[in-house]
């Protein structure tokens, strides 16, 4: 961190930040630093100092789009950066640990995609790593960075549909419908980890801890449907070992009963993530495909006119709204991660640990990690609290 002119201007702290991966969601978390600077201001700065990539053809290009000062392929020059105090990891899974774990011993802060990490030992490692170094930490849950599901959280809270009962998610996607669609590396096992379960599962397990609380078991039922598919490169075919499909109760934290589904199968669905909760005197749901939205159910209502009502979620007084624009004119998918990427800023410069913190994403490992088991052993399997 530096504190001096940057660019002709005078800014208290500018934060130097090094991206690992410059794909879907290297292009989420890049756009997020250039929108958290300009429309959220703020005392910390993030400055887009080297973005790391594979392709250097393609990484030339992306960093003259989005406006990064140097760029490098090797990850431990982005690492041991002196300018880098920020590592953001939106990499394939594998790659994950190795950074982050580096990248806390460099004495970095780390902003990680999810899920965290392959496996629970990978994840825990990582927790130890950054909590060893002292260094701030970060998993990148987007979704919990809404307004509406703010707003969700805060009723929940407020008691507004009182105890609640049941929880339910899914999340539907339909990109790998098609068994022509080539492999990469999120149907490779060594390299993602998980399929479908790690890939969306997590984000409704996170939601569901956010919302409700923590899992306590859980019983499921992984399936893959397609077995292989062609490599990209022509060069012949890769067996798919992760699953398509996930499909898993829950029980979880004060009675509440849990159902989750996630596929990226289910032909027609783009980004269907529908989460919804249902207490004594009220439910909430909100759909990622209707995002500003947050419709509520309350038995307070008069029974001539109950029904669910539609929030539109975008009133200056809810969460990051006021730095956007005028009531109705809503926002987007991006907002989340520039939410997000300013939470990060805000807790380096509080000196706290920014939330959702690799504990999340640790705690969230290990329901995935009960979730393959309770498959493998076709039983109920204990999600225990990480230590
Ligand atoms: C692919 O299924 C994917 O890109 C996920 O990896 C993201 O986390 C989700 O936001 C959108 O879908």
């Amino acid at each position: 961190m530096v504190v001096g002119e940057e660019q002709g201007e005078m800014v208290s702290d500018v934060i130097g930040i090094g991206l690992v991966g410059q794909a879907f969601m290297g292009r989420a978390h890049a756009n997020a630093y250039r929108q958290a600077r300009a429309f959220f201001g703020g005392e910390y700065r993030p400055s887009l100092r080297i973005a790391c990539g594979r392709d250097a053809a393609a990484l030339g290009e992306f960093a003259r789009r989005f406006g990064w000062e140097e760029t490098t392929t090797d990850w431990r020059v982005l690492v041991e950066h002196p300018a880098v105090d920020v590592v953001d990891i939106a990499a394939s899974n594998d790659l994950h640990a190795p950074v982050a774990i580096a990248a806390a011993q460099a004495g970095k802060a780390v902003f990680c995609e999810k899920p965290l990490a392959r496996t629970i030992a990978e994840a825990r490692e990582m927790l130890q790593a950054v909590e060893s170094a002292g260094v701030p930490h970060m998993v990148c849950f987007n979704y919990r960075f809404f307004p509406a599901v703010r707003l969700a959280r805060e009723l929940v809270e407020d008691g507004v549909v009182g105890r609640i009962r049941q929880f339910r998610a899914i999340y539907l996607q339909d990109w790998l419908r098609d068994p022509t669609t080539p492999a990469s590396w999120r149907t490779n096992a060594e390299l993602a980890g998980m399929g479908a379960l790690g890939d969306t599962s997590v984000h409704i397990v996170d939601m569901a801890r956010y919302l409700v609380g923590e899992f306590e078991q859980v019983t499921g039922m992984l399936s893959t449907f397609v077995p292989e598919r062609p490599l990209s490169n022509q060069s012949g075919r890769q067996q798919v070992a992760v699953d398509d499909a996930a499909a898993f109760l829950a029980r979880l934290a004060g009675g509440v009963s849990g159902v989750f589904e996630s596929t990226r199968m289910a032909t027609g669905r783009k980004n269907f993530m529908h989460v919804e909760l249902n207490g004594e005197r009220g439910s909430l749901y909100w759909n990622a495909e209707d995002l500003n939205s947050l419709w509520v159910y309350t038995d307070d209502d008069p029974v001539r006119t109950r029904g669910f009502r539609r929030i539109v979620v975008t009133e200056a007084e809810h969460p990051w709204v006021a730095h956007w624009w005028p009531p109705g004119h809503i926002l987007g998918y991006e907002h989340s991660f520039v939410h997000a990427v300013v939470e990060l800023m805000e807790a380096i410069g509080e000196g706290r640990t920014p939330r959702p913190s690799f504990r999340d994403g640790l705690q969230a490992q290990v329901v995935l990690d009960a979730v393959q088991r309770a498959a493998q052993s076709a039983s109920w399997v204990a999600v225990p609290p990480v230590a």
